[in-house]
């Protein structure tokens, strides 16, 4: 076939075959992609990944709308009611150069609908990413739990959608911040949504507050800054003043809340949920949700410096890998508790949703596994149209009194809402249920359901008394006849609710070494940004009742004196299972970069990349330039492009001139190319700061000299280097199992 291309600038032409003429010369398999293609083609079949579950009409009858997308591909533009357009590029006037007709409609039309393709963002979780996927249970949820879906090997459909808490739709990803973590459970038995964090505790202990505390979080309401971050006087003028907040504060100073990828975090439900089994009995539980990838986050320094790089790194992150087919999976885990009148669990009230039970207390039992194996076809449709509630209930799933809680139920059906402009936004193919729908929801905005029947009220004779109750054997939601306490209406919460301190210090004591400097580090950045003293002062109080070395190191960096503790706390026993270090990961998906150039062994890099591709992870080749380097190593990332926060581990390549010796940029101006991988100051930054961030580093051959220009150590820990590349390989797989040096960061 020959390339082609209109003869005529204009390409909109409606016929085609008049105006193309061959190029000459041009390459058959290439040219497609130079030129705006000019005729109609049939639709592409959808990727395999891009197949979202199929989906039932409101009336219950399979619509498989998201199937059969509207695309570009293959078919002829047409305005919305289906006539098709000869002419989009210009306007219809009284003469090229006349005003515009008013009776444009195609013009209208096209600016109109174009003015309102944006829709209210999310007052909190505005920006996120999601995935299809799938649940698939183990059995072991059956005895605590009638719902159909925990059954032994029951798949069902998902969609998971992670997101940051405080920024608006367009802001970063790696900022410091709690993650949303909220999945839709597409069941036989109805949609069932679990609406959890990636942190098991909350900001404030009744919802009531839930707008004193955005408020607090959000930008200045005068100049709108700053966007996505804690680090500002509201947040911790707040924060200081409302001493619960305290424990979920201490959870985004930790290394939680700047998690590596959405691949590597835990997700929790947050709030102790009452599950009914078959015989009616109950059992109090909070959800877990376990990374298979494991647990890990970022540095503070990696993150701010990606927030520039790379804006999207999570969502990228999440897309790529699912495109690369390397699923990521969770464990869905419950601890479970006794349905006792008081609540309580080991002196912890479960109805606090500002206290988490330590696993060391109550195991998490695995009750299935989730993966996520296909992206969304259209974000704004599936991304940003997915209504999430807590209230989303199926049989043998039901809520608690928790009073932050009890407020999500109302919260969330209503900022749907204004959201998604009326109350049919159950109707968008993202939020249908797979469970036929037979409400007696009528009208309202977006009704896409043509209902049947005169009589869409109960009782009725009209319709044949239809539709009917279900009884519990026909599966219908009951909620728990659940005893209430006898009691008076107040405004106060229980007193034990009032210990805000002892289990924050615990999280802290918890954590190793590095961790706690971490989260040391973290405070004394924060309280750093806040321009007053007072609110400075204030917050180190609290931390002097939370942890005494804590709040003495915040208080130096800060320059403050450090104040006494102000109350007496009950030292309960640290809880290991809080930190994320200590333990081996898988290290598939890890992203290892090798730094080379036309000097280096390109023999060495192609057997290298072998070896990671074999290990399940991914090699990129980082150079001077793009291209390639010899005839056949593709370079991936260039000087430009490239910055040590994209990969886990790097590698530098040896130069294949035996005995080359280059170690500062003299040797490359001298015209020697074989030092210029190692003394290029991009190339030596990447390398500083890897190894500052306590990254896996290494190479062949000379790459010693490239890591010393760059001030690494070759016998510092976590640096490898010998002649061996089998060998090198080897054992940087074993550092990257437990993800980072972490020896390195006291020296570093
Ligand atoms: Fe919320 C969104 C999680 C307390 C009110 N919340 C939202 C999302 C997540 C959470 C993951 C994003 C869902 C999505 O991806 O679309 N929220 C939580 C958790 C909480 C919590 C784990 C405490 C344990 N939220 C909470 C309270 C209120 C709200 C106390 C109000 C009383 N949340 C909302 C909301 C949002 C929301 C305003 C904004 C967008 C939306 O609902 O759909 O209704």
């Amino acid at each position: 076939m020959e390339a082609r291309v209109s003869r005529n600038e204009d390409h909109t032409r409606h016929n085609p075959s008049d105006v193309d003429v061959p190029i000459p010369g041009a390459s058959s398999v290439e040219a497609p992609s130079l030129v705006e293609p000019i005729e109609p083609r049939e639709p592409l079949p959808p990727k395999p990944d891009q197949d979202s579950p199929e989906t039932v009409s409101p009336t219950g009858v399979p619509t498989g709308a998201a199937k059969t997308a509207v695309s570009q591909s293959g078919r002829f533009l047409t305005m919305a009611q289906g006539t098709r357009v000869r002419e989009t590029d210009h306007s219809l006037k009284a003469g090229p150069r006349g005003p515009i007709l008013l009776q444009d409609h195609h013009l209208r039309e096209k600016i109109t609908h174009f003015d309102h393709e944006r829709i209210p963002e999310r007052v909190v979780h505005a920006r996120g990413a999601a995935a299809h996927g799938v649940f698939v249970a183990n059995g072991a949820g059956v005895g605590v739990s009638k719902a159909g879906f925990l059954g032994a090997g029951t798949e069902t459909p998902v969609f998971v959608r992670f997101s940051t808490v405080l920024g608006s739709r367009g802001s970063a990803d790696t900022v410091r911040d709690t993650r949303g973590f909220a999945t839709k459970f597409y069941s036989d038995e109805g949609t069932y949504d679990l609406v959890g964090n990636n942190i098991p505790v909350f900001f404030i202990q009744d919802g009531i507050k839930f707008p004193d505390v955005v408020h607090a979080a959000k930008p200045h309401p005068d100049r709108e800054i700053p966007q996505a971050q804690s680090a500002h006087d509201t947040f911790w003028d707040f924060v200081s003043l409302h001493t619960e907040a305290q424990a979920h504060t201490m959870w985004n100073m930790s290394d939680r809340g700047i998690p590596r990828s959405f691949r590597t975090m835990e997700g929790f439900g947050v709030h102790t949920f009452r599950l009914v089994n078959e015989a009616g009995e109950t059992t109090l539980v909070k959800f877990h949700w376990k990374p298979r990838q494991g647990v890990h986050s970022l540095v503070w320094e990696e993150a701010q410096i990606i927030n520039g790089m790379d804006p999207d790194f999570h969502r990228r992150d999440l897309a790529d890998t699912i495109e690369a087919g390397a699923y990521p999976q969770w464990d869905l885990g419950i601890q479970t508790f006794p349905d006792t009148p008081e609540e309580m669990f080991e002196g912890i009230d479960l109805l606090d949703p500002t206290k988490f039970v330590p696993e060391e207390l109550a195991p998490v039992q695995i009750i299935g596994t989730m993966t996520l194996n296909a992206n969304p076809t259209n974000y704004f449709a599936e991304t940003e149209q997915v209504a999430f509630h807590p209230g989303h209930l199926v049989p043998g799933i039901d809520v608690t009194n928790d009073p932050l809680l009890q407020a999500r139920l109302f919260s969330y059906i209503d900022t749907q809402i204004s959201r998604l402009g009326g109350p049919n936004f159950s109707q968008l193919p993202i939020n249908r249920p797979l469970t036929p729908v037979n409400d007696m929801l009528r009208d309202g905005m977006h009704q896409t359901a043509v209902h049947g029947g005169v009589a869409p009220y109960k009782p009725n004779s009209l319709d044949g008394g239809c539709p009917f109750l279900a009884g519990e054997d026909m599966n219908a939601y009951i909620e728990v006849p659940q005893e209430l306490p006898a009691s008076r209406k107040v405004r106060e919460s229980p007193a034990t609710f009032d210990d805000h301190f002892s289990q924050v210090g615990m999280f802290f004591r918890s954590l190793t070494q590095v961790e706690q400097d971490h989260v040391i580090q973290a405070y004394t950045f924060e309280l750093g940004k806040c321009y007053e003293e007072n609110i400075r002062i204030r917050q180190l109080q609290s931390l002097a009742n939370i942890d005494e070395r804590l709040c003495a190191e915040v208080a130096q960096g800060l320059g403050l004196p450090t104040p006494a503790s102000t109350v007496t706390m009950e030292e309960s026993a640290a809880s290991p299972a809080l930190s994320q270090i200590g333990k081996t990961w898988p290290i598939d998906g890890r992203i290892i970069g090798i730094i080379a150039d036309e000097s280096s062994d390109l023999e060495s890099i192609d057997s290298v990349r072998q070896d990671i591709h074999a290990a399940g992870m991914v090699p990129l080749v980082i150079a001077p330039k793009g291209g390639k380097l010899g005839t056949s190593i593709v370079v991936q990332r260039t000087w430009l492009t490239a910055r040590s926060t994209e990969f886990d581990a790097i590698l530098v390549a040896g130069s294949s001139a035996p005995g080359s010796d280059a170690t500062d940029s003299r040797d490359a101006k001298a015209g020697d190319p074989t030092g210029y991988a190692s003394v290029d100051p991009r190339a030596s930054l990447m390398l500083a700061e890897a190894y500052r961030h306590a990254k896996a580093l290494g190479g062949w051959g000379n790459a010693a000299n490239a890591l010393a220009a760059a001030g690494v150590p070759s016998t510092a820990p976590g640096v490898v280097v010998g002649d061996d590349t089998s060998a090198v390989v080897e054992q940087l797989k074993v550092l990257l199992a437990q993800h980072r040096v972490w020896e390195r960061f006291p020296a570093a």
